[in-house]
């Protein structure tokens, strides 16, 4: 894959910007099906947001944030020590996120990207209409909205559907309204599936991977550059 990425680097006059779009998508598929296939790599087809990269308590609940609770356990809405309830990858625990109060997730185990359908799947705990915004990030500063979640359940996102081609690594999820029993979108967990993570290999293969999205990000520019 490093000699297309020199070869089309080298005639970077001549592709045009739709070409470059479709080239920088087949590279990073192809850095993915790499990445599936390293010896020793994870075999997991699914990717839980597992990691706090920020939390904000804008105030607007009843209690201290972050406060949520366990629909089958401790019962809601109690003050909670983290923010664990929603990376844990079950479904009945939960941060709520009241107006404004947002939650900012990463993946310790690959990255999320645009793939075939659905890629980022956003789940609730409980089915009342509570509503969030869903904002997506490559370097965990700069974010672009995905949607919004709240219909009840585990809502669906397409990365294709806003354009965003990049590699994920940062999950933004900010509450609009104080609904429910527990005020604020119940957090639940944030998954990436099959066919849209990356999983990040055996520690051999690491300088592997940070080539591979060097020369992904070198591509795109060139591509912009060039239109
Ligand atoms: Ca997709
Ligand atoms: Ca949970």
């Amino acid at each position: 894959m490093f000699s297309g990425v020199r070869k089309v680097n080298s005639r970077r006059h001549a592709v045009s910007s739709v070409g470059g779009e479709k080239i920088a998508r087949a590279f990073a598929a192809a850095v993915a099906l790499t990445l599936f296939m390293a010896p020793g790599s994870a075999t997991a087809v699914t990717l839980l947001a597992d990691v706090e990269l920020d939390f904000f308590d804008s105030g607007a609940g009843p209690l201290a944030g972050p406060y949520g609770g366990d629909v089958l356990g401790s019962g809601f809405p109690i003050p909670l020590a983290d923010t664990s309830n929603a990376r844990d990858g079950n479904v009945s625990t939960f941060v709520s996120l009241p107006t404004g109060s947002f939650l900012t997730l990463g993946f310790s185990g690959g990255f999320v990207f645009d793939g075939p359908g659905d890629d980022l799947f956003v789940t609730e705990t409980g089915a009342v209409d509570e509503m969030a915004n869903v904002f997506v990030s490559t370097d965990g500063v700069s974010f672009t909205l995905l949607g919004t979640a709240g219909a009840g359940g585990t809502d669906t996102f397409d990365l294709g559907a806003i354009g965003f081609l990049d590699p994920v690594t940062a999950v933004k999820v900010v509450g609009l309204d104080l609904g429910g029993g527990s005020p604020g979108y119940d957090l639940a967990l944030v998954e990436g599936l099959e066919g849209s993570v990356m999983m990040v290999p055996a520690p051999g293969t690491l300088p592997l991977i940070l080539a591979a999205f060097a020369g992904f990000g070198v591509l795109r520019y060139r591509c912009r550059r060039s239109a």
